[in-house]
């Protein structure tokens, strides 16, 4: 008889599908990892990231003891040290600090590495109050989506994308489907198979365009003029829903006075795609029903990246779409999630004690760290690798190269950041530890059970916050609450035995599947606002509006770098910077490259294979050309994920990448970053 055992988990990473898995483990050891095929959203899949996901709990490379680092900041130069010796240098260093400088000179760096509740908040916020340290706005992928919606619909709430199976007509208006949240292509093929249109709009060619009906490529940026003139075409074509407009909308008068003069020749001259493509696309989005419009987070990344979202979400509105199963706007799912949260009792954000503190946008790291005054002594990183995902990234790292900052990095891998810390703490992986994870991309809430115990010296993050605040002498009890305690007390209205038991369960939803079918739009009116007074107070038009970027091609910067460059993502086995310096993933991508239009390369001198230097005034990095058709000219593309080893002069892609915020949201402009591109 076999001594093995199952084990049940959810996928944590930071990706819409959290999928189901099973962990088999014989003797302690976790032997075999598959997708569950109970699981009622990826049945049984994973990916190409997480079906070697043992290789990366068992790596030689893992962080499995704390190390201090004995060379200079980026060395990599660690020795390996006691639990008991970094914790107390960590609560002497931080004391002094507080003392000496107060709590906001404590910053938190994280993001949704381990995207699960514990792991993102668990202990780690209610430690943050305490100390009183520094704020952090973490806007980095996502609440800029949301508060582009909720300028128009009063909530970021969307569709459930399961719906899409009801559709007949599907926009992916910039997202990737089929790299990027994979297990809803199917829900699309069997759409598809009912006799559904795909349209896919993107300004690169990407695996889910090469697989659409469809493929509309803008210029990026440029999309908002776009639908500028599809509303245009639906209003002078009266193709409008009436009944809903005049029940569940405001300002639709004004509207239409303002896209009066977007023809599509207009928006063709502005986004690059013929008017005869706008005008179409307008005509079926209006009479080809249910028509739903998918998107996840790529547009924004733009200066207008709010825009984007606040204007997409009145095309739903206009033709009535949410009216009927399958139509209207499906995004993130997480805020359906969120709402059974009690996030007061989860963050205690109470324990700030009336003290007002600061907050910082993760997007500005390299700002925060060189200029903010009063300075960030000391910054505590964990579920992220900022050295490589953030904008302008080599500023991030000449500050985290201070020698008056001390940082803490809690990281299963020796990442470019953790290369920065003074004290490396050892993190479990996601089969190490409990948790819940509240999925995006659908509307199953997952319980994930640890399947072996944590390897070496390694801890949860929610442990590591403990045994931090237990090393600094703090007292609050809340700081030492066990996982399950603070699992109660965040979800009072779930039966988390059952949701163990059971392993996921669906979150509450209209009964219909058509949340705003009969309006009941949370904004002030209560209806669907075509014009905004919430968006005037705070100083942006009211009404759609199409406002080129700043970084673009009518920018002030364009004849220095005329390329505008996108840095996707793009390698199936890649999960933003994760995998990509594990031995079977990263090798077998290739390495990094620039991709550029034949014209673009040749009219330089490059061919494919050069070594080309690409540069703006951010960076300059040298790069292998590789000559595509996925891009028209003009654009230029360096996938992204790939650490600074894998770079001969040690830069990334976000070493070039605009920092500059959205117009509101706080979200960032990755995707406006101009740059030229010479022969190395
Ligand atoms: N395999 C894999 N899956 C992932 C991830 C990963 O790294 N690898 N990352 C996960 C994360 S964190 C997230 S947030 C999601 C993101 O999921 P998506 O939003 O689907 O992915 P992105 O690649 O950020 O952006 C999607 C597309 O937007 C396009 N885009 C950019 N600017 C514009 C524009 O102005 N207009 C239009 N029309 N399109 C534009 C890009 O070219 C890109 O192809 O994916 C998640 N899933
Ligand atoms: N140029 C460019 N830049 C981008 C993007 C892009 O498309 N292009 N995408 C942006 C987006 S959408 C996002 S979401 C961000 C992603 O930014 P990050 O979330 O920082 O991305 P990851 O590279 O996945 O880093 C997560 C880290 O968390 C660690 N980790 C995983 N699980 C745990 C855990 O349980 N505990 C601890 N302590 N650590 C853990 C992993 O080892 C990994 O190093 O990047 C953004 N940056
Ligand atoms: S990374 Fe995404 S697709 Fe892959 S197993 Fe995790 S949730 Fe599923
Ligand atoms: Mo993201």
């Amino acid at each position: 008889m076999s001594s093995a055992e199952t084990i049940n988990g959810v996928c944590h990473h930071d990706c819409p599908d959290s999928c189901g898995w099973t962990v088999t483990v014989e003797q302690g050891v976790a032997v075999k990892m598959r997708g569950n095929p109970a699981h009622p959203y990826s049945y049984g899949e994973l990916c190409p990231k997480v079906n070697r996901f043992l290789d990366r709990v068992y790596s030689p490379d893992r962080v499995l003891y704390p190390l201090r680092r004995i060379g200079a900041k980026g060395s990599g130069e660690f020795e390996q040290i006691t639990w008991d010796k970094a914790l107390a240098e960590i609560g002497t260093r931080l004391n002094t600090i507080i003392a000496e400088h107060g709590g906001e000179a404590v910053m938190p760096f994280s993001d949704a590495g381990n995207q699960s509740v514990l792991a993102t908040e668990g202990i780690s916020s209610r430690f943050f109050h305490h100390i009183g340290a520094t704020r952090l706005l973490r806007n980095i992928c996502g609440p800029t989506v949301g508060a582009g919606i909720r300028m128009t619909n009063g909530s970021g709430l969307g569709g459930d994308p399961m719906q899409l199976e009801h559709s007949k007509l599907i926009l992916l208006w910039a997202t990737n489907t089929k790299l990027t949240n994979r297990h809803l292509w199917p829900v699309i093929e069997r759409a598809r198979a009912n006799g559904a249109k795909l349209v896919v709009i993107d300004p690169i060619r990407t695996l889910t365009a090469d697989d659409c009906d469809q493929f509309i490529q803008p210029l990026p940026g440029t999309d908002i003029a776009m639908m500028l003139a599809m509303m245009h075409v639906i209003i002078r074509d009266d193709l409008l829903d009436h009944t809903w407009v005049s029940a569940h909308t405001l300002g639709f008068d004004e509207l239409a006075a303002s896209v009066a003069g977007w023809t599509p020749s207009k928006a063709a001259a502005a986004c690059g795609v013929d008017a005869e493509v706008i005008e179409a696309l307008a005509r079926e989005y209006a009479t080809i029903r249910p028509a739903a419009i998918r998107t996840l987070i790529g547009a924004e990344h733009h200066e207008n990246g709010a825009m984007f979202f606040r204007t997409i979400a009145c095309l739903p509105a206009l033709t009535g779409a949410w009216a009927e199963l399958g139509g209207g706007l499906f995004r993130s799912v997480g805020s359906w999630q969120d709402e059974l949260v009690d996030e007061a009792a989860l963050a205690r954000p109470d324990l700030l004690a009336g003290r007002d503190v600061r907050t910082l946008n993760m997007s500005r790291l390299g700002e925060i760290l060189l200029d903010e005054q009063p300075p960030v002594k000391a910054m505590i990183v964990w579920n992220s690798n900022p050295l490589v995902i953030v904008p302008n990234a080599d500023a991030a790292r000449d500050g985290m190269a201070r020698d008056d900052l001390f940082t803490v990095v809690h990281e299963q891998f020796l990442t470019d950041t953790a290369k920065y810390a003074d004290v490396v703490l050892p993190a479990t992986t996601h089969i190490e530890a409990n948790d819940i994870t509240l999925a995006w991309g659908h509307l199953w809430m997952g319980w994930n059970e640890a399947a072996i115990e944590p390897l070496g010296q390694a801890v949860s993050n929610s442990e590591c916050f403990r045994r931090i605040a237990g090393a600094m002498g703090l007292t609050e009890p809340s700081l030492f609450d066990e996982d399950m305690t603070i699992l109660r007390d965040a979800f009072p209205t779930i039966d988390l035995d059952k949701l163990r038991a059971d392993n996921w369960l669906k979150v509450p939803f209209p009964d219909d599947n058509r949340p705003w079918a009969n309006g009941g739009f949370p904004t002030q009116s209560g209806k669907v606002e075509f014009a905004s007074t919430a968006l005037e107070q705070i100083g942006q038009p009211r009404l759609p509006t199409f406002v080129p970027p700043e970084e673009g091609p009518q920018g002030p910067n364009a004849d220095r770098f005329p390329l505008q460059l996108m840095t996707p993502k793009h390698h199936t086995r890649f999960l933003n910077s994760g995998y990509s310096d594990l031995p079977k993933h990263g090798p077998a991508e290739g390495g990094p490259f620039i991709e550029l239009d034949v014209a673009d390369a040749t009219s330089r001198g490059l061919v494919e294979g050069a070594p080309a230097r690409v540069f703006n005034d951010r960076a300059s990095l040298e790069l292998r050309v590789k000559i595509t058709e996925r891009l028209r000219p003009g654009l230029a593309a360096i996938p992204w994920g790939w650490w600074r080893n894998h770079h001969p002069d040690g830069k990334v892609a976000n070493s070039l990448t605009n920092d500059t915020l959205t117009e509101w949201g706080g979200g960032v402009a990755y995707s406006d970053t101009l740059v030229q591109v010479e022969p190395a």
